[in-house]
């Protein structure tokens, strides 16, 4: 296991209600990270959550303030995909989107999840969405994301 990977012990999210928003930008990978996202919340115990989508990463934090200013929602998971490519577009579009959200959360009291990838390249995104199966056991961010939510919702 590498230094940075998180750790999970047994966790319980029986009772507690998750809202995931995801980004349609890159939906191949971001569809991944929502599987691994549910399989978390599952097998934690947790009800199904509510899913919403949104056009990019960049709009994240808007539906994510929203969201957890509605309540009802012990959380909300962000995922997204920003791929860098060839244009400084990139570093606009994931700076804004880590900030929006770490903004969204203190904000609203309400713990929101930066599930979002930033990589140089697809390969790389792909790994870090569970690889070709998008399995959890594989290293799927958005079950760590998931983990996380349920952590910080419990805090
Ligand atoms: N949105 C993403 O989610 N991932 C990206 O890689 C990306 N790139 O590379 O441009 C991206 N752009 C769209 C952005 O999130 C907004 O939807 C758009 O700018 C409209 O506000």
């Amino acid at each position: 296991m590498s230094a940075d990977s998180l750790t999970w012990s047994k966790i319980d999210a029986t009772g507690l209600t998750f809202a995931v928003v995801v980004a349609r930008f890159n939906s191949a990978i971001t569809e991944k990270l929502l599987a691994g996202a549910c399989e978390a919340l599952l097998q934690a115990g947790a009800k199904s959550p509510q899913v919403f989508y949104v056009p990019g990463a960049f709009e994240l934090p808007f539906a994510a303030k929203k969201l957890a200013g509605r309540g009802g929602f012990d959380a909300i998971i962000a995922l997204g995909a920003v791929i860098r490519g060839e244009t400084p577009h990139f570093d606009y579009v994931a700076g804004e989107t880590a900030r929006g959200l770490q903004q969204a959360g203190l904000e609203t009291g309400v713990p929101v999840i930066f599930g979002v990838l930033t990589t140089d390249t697809w390969e790389q995104a792909e790994a870090r969405a569970g690889g070709a199966s998008g399995h959890a056991s594989n290293g799927n961010k958005g079950f760590d994301a998931a983990m996380t939510a349920i952590e910080m919702a419990r805090f």
